[in-house]
């Protein structure tokens, strides 16, 4: 296992970017955002067949997915219509200080794994706006994360992200396909019920 720093331009790696202590605060701040927009199940286009990973948003906008709709973003919470709490400060300092891009972010998904949960190769590109990068902060149990090339059929990568670990992914890395294999259940002690969470930072609509 390798990192793919070297394998894509524009993937960066800030392995323990959160120390345990800030691991913590930020939890805290999400177990708040999570009594008011809570995970729920989300499925897919068309099939209606759920997702194995549960999700919610903080900020503006945020993704989701049914069988109606289809992928999208918007501003409130599929379940309660509520808007999406706000993505804290420590999420938004984050954001400035690696993302190189002025900005803020407009949507903060937060995907919850519950192990099997898994997030089969895909694209983000349900986005106006390619020219910002995604950043991504794993918390909790381990992942066997995947990346690949533009194209599905591109040779793959594997490595491990651990809780604390900031990947940010902007330029060639921007459009390549991802996913998450599989949660490595035990590997951390942050979360008292276990699982990984993962908050994806994104721009949503194109600077004017
Ligand atoms: C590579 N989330 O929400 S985070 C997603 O761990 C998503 O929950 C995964 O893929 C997770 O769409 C992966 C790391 C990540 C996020 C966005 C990317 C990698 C990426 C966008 C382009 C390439
Ligand atoms: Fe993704």
């Amino acid at each position: 296992m390798v990192s793919a720093d070297q394998f894509i331009q524009g993937f960066r790696f800030l392995p323990g970017y959160f120390d345990r202590s800030a691991q913590i605060d930020l939890l805290a701040e999400l177990r708040q955002a999570t009594a008011e927009s809570p995970f729920y199940t989300p499925t897919m286009p068309r099939s209606g067949k759920p997702l194995s990973v549960r999700m919610t948003n903080l900020g503006p906008l945020g993704w989701v997915t049914d069988r109606d709709g289809g992928y999208r973003y918007q501003a409130t919470h599929p379940v309660t219509g509520q808007p999406w709490p706000p993505i804290p400060a420590m999420v938004l300092d984050l954001w400035r200080k690696v993302a190189d891009y002025e900005p803020p972010p407009e949507a903060c998904l937060v995907n919850y794994y519950v192990p099997p949960a898994r997030l089969g190769l895909h694209q983000d590109a349900d986005e106006r706006d390619f020219a910002a990068p995604v950043v991504s902060v794993s918390l909790g149990d381990s992942c066997l994360f995947r990346i690949g090339g533009r194209e599905r059929a591109s040779p793959t990568r594997s490595m491990k992200l651990s809780s604390g670990d900031v990947v940010i992914l902007g330029g060639a890395a921007r459009l390549a396909f991802h996913g998450v294999d599989r949660i490595m259940s035990g590997s951390s002690t942050l979360l008292r019920q276990g699982g990984r969470i993962n908050l994806t930072l994104r721009r949503v609509t194109r600077r004017t």
